[in-house]
């Protein structure tokens, strides 16, 4: 029997791509083109599964365009690319990578928030361009972690996980606000209270986000919550580019309404507003919370795990949709 064939759609680590050619007939791209919705969908049209990133949509038309297609596996944990409800109406399966990024991602969560409060990359660059002449008082004076209130916003694993680290390791006073509220023995673990999101807004002294992008989650932060944060408050996005409004963040950093935000993630990424990046009070990075290396080995594995197993007929191993079996051919 022929093997089943599967789209790599963008380079991984060469010794995962030769594992899942143990189980499969594979096209890779080791040279990490970015390839159009077009090209994607040609390259779609002979397939029988696919291992995307968090930045390829999976929409109807890309199913369409692709009728052998029955599984997608993101190496991603969020799924905001892919139009869900379009692969369950195909009979095309979904995955993600959960759980094997939740440290990692709440380790960044963290540094992020420290190299923000504690202005690192703003007082480095003041170093390098040979600036440092003498010490005084108020040099790149930041704001205090430890015993501070850390507000997050969206309680999953993740902001489970910073909510652990601001409470047991800074001894951080620790609010959140969920769709829904933790069981108690996890409110207890994390030492956090729910709260309303205005309470956190106006209460909080570092805003973090953690929360999964959607319709209902598109700027979360926008001029109007903004405007409730401290003068003094940080705010993170480590979550999706959208859930904040890049463009009035810019505005309240420019004119100091808050003190600084520390950003991992962007609306319309890989490019950045342009005004964020001329104003000094913002640390930027690209999309790097779960860029350690065996991070990214258990990613790229689990989707390959995910790949093997639901050809192997075991099923997904982390599903995110449940599609009507043997809709496509
Ligand atoms: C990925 C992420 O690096 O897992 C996620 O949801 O945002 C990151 O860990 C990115 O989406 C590329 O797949």
């Amino acid at each position: 029997m022929s093997k089943p064939r599967i789209l790599v759609a963008r380079a991984i680590f060469p010794d995962i791509v030769d594992r899942l050619r143990e189980h499969f007939d594979v096209e890779a791209n080791p040279d990490d083109v970015i390839w159009t919705q077009q090209e994607l969908a040609a390259r779609l049209a002979d397939k029988d599964g696919v291992l995307t990133t968090g930045s390829q949509r999976v929409d109807a038309a890309l199913l369409a365009a692709a009728p052998r297609l029955k599984i997608c596996a993101n190496m991603a944990v969020g799924y905001n690319n892919f139009d869900v409800d379009a692969m369950t109406a195909a009979g095309v399966q979904g995955t993600n990578t959960p759980d094997v990024l939740t440290e990692t991602t709440a380790d960044f969560g963290f540094a992020l928030l420290m190299a923000t409060a504690r202005r690192l990359t703003e007082s480095e660059h003041f170093l390098r361009a040979g600036q440092w002449t003498k010490w005084s008082y108020d040099m790149f004076a930041g704001s205090d972690i430890h015993g501070s209130t850390l507000g997050i916003i969206g309680m999953g694993r993740i902001g489970q996980g910073i909510a652990k680290r601001g409470a047991h390791g800074f001894g951080m006073r620790v609010i959140y606000h969920n769709r829904s509220r933790l069981a108690p023995a996890l409110e207890a673990d994390c030492k956090a209270t729910y709260v309303g999101k205005e309470e956190l807004l106006r209460t909080a002294d570092h805003v973090m986000l953690v929360v999964p992008y959607s319709a209902a989650s598109h700027h979360t932060i926008g001029a109007a919550e903004l405007a409730l944060m401290k003068p003094t408050a940080t705010l993170i996005n480590i979550a999706r580019g959208g859930i904040v409004d890049d463009a009035a963040l810019a505005v309240a950093l420019r004119e100091q309404r808050i003190a600084a935000a520390g950003l991992d993630v962007f609306e319309g990424e890989p490019s950045v507003h342009p005004d964020l990046l001329t104003v000094p009070n913002v640390v930027l990075t690209p999309h790097i919370a779960s860029a350690t290396v065996p991070t990214r080995r258990a990613m790229a594995n689990l989707a390959a795990d995910n790949l093997i197993a639901f050809f192997d007929g075991r099923g997904p191993l982390t599903p995110v949709n449940q599609p009507v079996p043997g809709l496509r051919a």
